[in-house]
């Protein structure tokens, strides 16, 4: 296989651990947890697995471990550094013991029904060490949540003599993860599962979580190009460019990227539901700007939006809500209707108020409503274009504008989604030592009988040699949430605290920001240099440690 000259220097890199993870290694447990919230519900549906101690790795004597095979699963979206989990796995379970041997499941949990695998051998770990991607055994969106999909499991980890297995996921595979050590736990199958928390989106966060992996290095990506533009936008001085960036829900990737960037305009899901915003709301918003810059003869800007924010403004919330009840009864009869009729059967069909939301859509943004949905139910908002639909209703705006005479300036737009060019790309320093030191850990955590934890290092704004390494148990996360109509216990997703440090930090700067060219360029990520420039953690995780 040919590389390029940065991927063979890069998988020299040693990436930094832990001093409590460079030796032999003891377990400090702490004071027993307890649910985030509906304790008594949890506590009944985890009856093993509930309730455990927070758990620190220190430094400890050297300890004979016997031999133990490990199995590794990576589920959801790629987020860099995932490869890097893995070797840390593979690194400590072999220290453990050169004889353990790791199992990776193939294509996601998925892997782990069908009963596909392989041995992750050091010649293969090798080839994916500091590397981007999921690619060395693929990752799926099956959700491990059935007993039949639990029996076939223990099925192949008792064939292959597997004691533990690694769960590589978001909030909802490590919601399942628990789910299938306390099955295991309550079966005495004898088998160990272990979370480890990924995700570009960085929702999975609380106290003992600082940080998902990924996040990191897919900011710095998406901030680079971001920063790119704004020097085109301020060189030709002639587009606003309207970019939708990656996150299912939260905004915390448009956020980080605004503190990395300064661009004009960032709207944030989370606080235009607390203003209970309307779509025109929004739309007056960034015209506004626009208005503004143009009156001091500035016909350019950029505007970052994210990706969920069309289930947060509370009316496109509820007509998305209706979509999906009614396009899980009637999907058949909706295909079936002839293309150019589509529009206005989904128009005859909702109630009054959808309807008439749905009927002031643009054509394009209507119909990618009402597209598949996910294994989840969902709408798939990565296919929404809000970029699109914003931009053209700004400029359906300022036309008025212009005939009342309010408004004189051009108005051109760009459009960017960048999304998939950040997931793979290879992990920043930050993230090659933090997912390594994830994988380490869980071994540990494996090692000292442990189940139903997820891998935490905490710490991350100091060197790397200063992380705390250890496990936080999963029902501490948890709580009862309604899902398909039932109320289920899960782990509960971090969106962007408005009263936190990060997004406080950006609505005071942000009308500056809005008026003036305040443009910052991060440039790309840097692997080798002085440490301000590659080990810098993400702005988010700065300002919210900042004492
Ligand atoms: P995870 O929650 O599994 O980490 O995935 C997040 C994400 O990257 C979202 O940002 C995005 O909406 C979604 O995946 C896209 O999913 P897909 O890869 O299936 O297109």
């Amino acid at each position: 296989m040919t590389k390029s000259a940065l991927q063979i220097a890069r998988a020299a890199y040693q990436p930094k651990l832990p001093k409590a993870l460079k030796g032999a290694v003891k377990v400090q447990e702490g004071e027993p947890t307890h649910s985030v919230a509906d304790e008594e519900e949890i506590k009944k549906l985890f009856p093993n697995t509930y309730g455990m101690p927070l758990i620190k790795l220190v430094e400890g004597e050297k300890k004979d471990y016997a031999p133990m095979n490990v199995g590794v699963i990576l589920s959801g979206g790629q987020a860099p550094g995932g490869h890097n989990v893995i070797s840390g796995l593979f690194d400590g379970v072999k220290r453990l013991n050169p004889a353990n041997k790791l199992y990776g499941f193939l294509m996601g949990p998925g892997g782990l029904v069908d009963h596909k695998y392989i041995e992750l051998t050091t010649d293969i770990i090798d080839e994916y060490r500091n590397t981007g991607g999921f690619d060395i055994i693929g990752s799926g969106r099956t959700k491990l949540e059935k007993i039949d999909q639990f029996e076939k499991g223990y099925e192949i980890l008792k064939e292959l003599g597997i004691k533990a297995l690694v769960i590589i996921g978001g909030d909802d595979s490590n919601t399942n993860a628990c789910v299938l050590a306390e099955y295991y736990a309550a079966k005495n199958y004898g088998i160990q599962v272990i979370g480890c928390p990924k995700t570009i989106d960085g929702d999975l966060k609380n106290e003992m979580i600082e940080t998902s992996f990924g996040f990191d290095t897919a900011c710095k990506t998406y901030s680079e190009v971001i920063g790119n533009i704004e020097r085109d936008c301020n060189s030709a001085r002639k587009y606003w460019h309207f970019i939708k960036l990656m996150g299912r829900s939260a905004s915390h990737i448009a956020l980080e990227c605004a503190l990395q960037t300064q661009p004009n305009i960032c709207l944030i899901s989370e606080e235009i539901e607390a203003k209970n915003m309307s779509l025109d709301d929004v739309v007056t918003y960034i015209a506004n700007a626009v208005a503004a810059r143009a009156a001091e003869g500035n016909n350019f800007g950029t505007v970052l939006i994210p990706e969920g924010l069309i289930e947060f403004i509370p009316a496109m919330k509820k007509l998305i809500a209706e979509l999906n009840d009614f396009l899980a009864v009637h999907a058949d009869e909706y295909a079936a209707v002839e293309a150019n009729k589509q529009r206005e059967y989904i128009i005859s069909h909702l109630t009054a108020d959808n309807s008439a939301v749905y009927a002031s859509l643009p054509e394009g943004v209507a119909r990618q409503l009402t597209l598949d949905r996910d294994p989840h139910g969902n709408v798939q908002v990565s296919l929404i274009e809000t970029e699109k639909l914003l931009s053209e209703m700004v400029g359906k705006k300022l036309a008025t504008w212009k005939a009342e005479g309010k408004y004189v300036g051009k108005f051109s737009a760009q459009h960017h989604f960048f999304g998939y060019e950040g997931r793979c790309a290879a992990p920043s320093n930050f993230d090659a030592d933090y997912c390594y030191a994830l994988g380490y850990t869980a071994s540990e955590l494996i090692a000292n009988g442990k189940t139903g934890y997820m891998s935490s290092v905490r710490n991350l704004t100091a060197p790397a040699e200063e992380w705390i390494a250890g496990g936080v148990p999963i029902t501490m996360m948890m709580n009862m949430e309604r899902r398909h109509g039932e109320m289920k216990p899960v782990i509960q997703k971090a969106l962007v605290r408005l009263d936190g440090t990060p997004f406080k930090t950006f609505a005071a700067v942000r009308d500056t920001w809005a008026k003036d060219t305040c443009y910052v360029y991060p440039g790309p990520i840097q692997y080798f240099g002085p440490t301000e420039v590659c080990d810098q953690t993400t702005k988010t995780l700065q300002l919210e440690q900042a004492k």
